[in-house]
């Protein structure tokens, strides 16, 4: 099935000058980008983005550094979008990540690991609902779908 994932590409990838290479990396696996815009995080938005790290001892840390800068936040389709693109990424600790994923090819830290993405399709309606618009989100079709799937894969 067609799903979606929202991407925050965090201050130290914007820092670093990798948007590029993330958005290539997205491009050319076959995904289809739906959302694109640079926003500063706020308090309330993180609040409830990480909701399920609120107890932890680096919630704090986490909520500063994701407000320390802008991030470009964007919505990504493809089937199975947000399992695709978490295999993508590589685990959380970039040092720990595989190579040839965007963390394991990009980071070290734990914490500035570059890139979020939604972990699932449900936490990608809640994050798309937190930071987009529906005037925000463009359905185009990509006119090659037919290059990337099966006909079955589409029905
Ligand atoms: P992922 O980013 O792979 O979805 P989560 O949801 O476990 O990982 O963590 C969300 C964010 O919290 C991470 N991207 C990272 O910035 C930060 N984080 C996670 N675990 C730690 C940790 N043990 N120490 C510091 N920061 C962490």
């Amino acid at each position: 099935m067609m799903g979606r994932s929202v991407v925050l590409i965090k201050p130290d990838g914007v820092q670093r000058g990798l948007i590029g290479e993330v958005i290539k990396r997205f491009e050319q696996k076959g995904l289809h980008l739906v959302g694109l815009k640079m926003i500063s995080l706020t308090d309330a938005i993180l609040d409830e983005w990480y909701v399920h790290h609120k107890d932890k001892p680096f919630f704090p840390s986490l909520k500063a550094y994701m407000m320390s800068y802008p991030v470009v936040a964007m919505l990504w389709e493809g089937i199975e979008a947000a399992t695709t693109i978490r295999t993508l990424l590589g685990v959380t600790k970039g040092r720990a990540a595989a190579a040839g994923t965007i963390r394991g090819d990009f980071a070290m830290s734990q914490q500035y690991n570059l890139v979020h993405a939604s972990e699932s399709d449900e936490a990608a309606e809640k994050e798309q609902s937190l930071i987009f618009t529906e005037e925000e989100i463009f359905p185009w079709m990509k006119i090659d779908l037919s290059q990337f799937y099966a006909e079955e894969e589409l029905k």
